[in-house]
């Protein structure tokens, strides 16, 4: 049994709903970098789920039990990158391998994976929804997106986090046929973006994504880019791959993919 919301809560979430809504149409860039957003997604998880609807159209994506976990979590797109770089990290089991993070940023990073494994990280238990139809529910630990972007010092002209990655699906010049997906500042700064480095409690396979892959919860499949490479910092997509901000969008998919 719920307990009514008191006036008092409801005086607050109407508050806490007029400021989002007015970060909002401030532009998300604003949003993101307020000092009340983190806290308030926050205290929106401890809220009941019919708040959070209310708040902010679903904040959290619903976490999952270990039990609930899928046995033979299904792997897709590239399972293992033909690329040639990729290959020669992967035979020395990733030593070299580096995240670097650029763009439109004061400080920019370049870590191994030692360095995001000495870093906070989150764990979470999520369903990861194609769009070819399936679903397969799997835990996914790496740190959140949003401290290293802070990290890095992102310029107030930035709207969206763009991810690179390693594989090139189609045939071609490298340069046009990598996979590459983006995000705005909302989705970056979520608490449930994280960089995941691990699977189900083990280091992340080759055909999900090794040594890295992005999570961000709420949207479709083709968002979690695998084998990430660098992520930047921009202020628009147009001058990205064939411009609509991400491999599957330059192909006629949706940029948002909300699930
Ligand atoms: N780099 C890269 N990321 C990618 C893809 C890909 O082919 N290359 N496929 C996408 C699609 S369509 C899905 S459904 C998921 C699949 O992730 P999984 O192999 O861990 O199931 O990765 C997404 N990220
Ligand atoms: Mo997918």
């Amino acid at each position: 049994m719920t307990a009514p919301s008191s006036p008092s809560r409801r005086s607050w979430i109407a508050g806490a709903l007029a400021t989002v809504s007015a970060l909002w149409l401030a532009g998300c860039d604003r949003l993101a970098q307020a000092p009340n957003f983190q806290s308030f997604l926050q205290t929106a998880s401890g809220l009941n789920r019919r708040s959070q609807r209310l708040l902010v159209g679903g904040a959290l994506a619903k976490e999952y039990s270990p039990q609930d976990i899928t046995p033979a979590f299904k792997s897709n797109g590239t399972l293992n990158p033909p690329d040639a770089d990729y290959q020669a990290l992967l035979k020395d089991g990733f030593k070299d391998w580096r995240l670097v993070v650029d763009g439109l940023v004061e400080r920019p990073l370049s870590l191994n994976l030692d360095d995001l494994k000495a870093r906070a990280a989150r764990t979470q238990i999520t369903r990861h929804d194609c769009v070819e139809g399936w679903s397969c529910i799997g835990q996914w630990t790496g740190p959140q997106l949003g401290p290293l972007l802070r990290e890095s010092g992102l310029k107030p002209n930035v709207r969206y986090i763009v991810f690179h990655c390693a594989d090139s699906l189609a045939p071609g010049p490298a340069a046009t046929g990598k996979y590459y997906e983006s995000i705005d500042l909302f989705d970056a700064f979520h608490p449930q973006t994280i960089l995941a480095y691990a699977m189900n409690g083990q280091p992340l396979p080759v055909s999900h994504g090794a040594p890295l892959r992005l999570r961000v919860e709420r949207q479709l499949g083709y968002k979690q880019a695998k084998y990430l490479m660098r992520i930047e910092a921009v202020d628009r997509l147009e001058h990205i791959g064939g411009g609509k901000g991400g491999f599957w969008e330059d192909r006629g998919y949706e940029w948002y993919a909300g699930i």
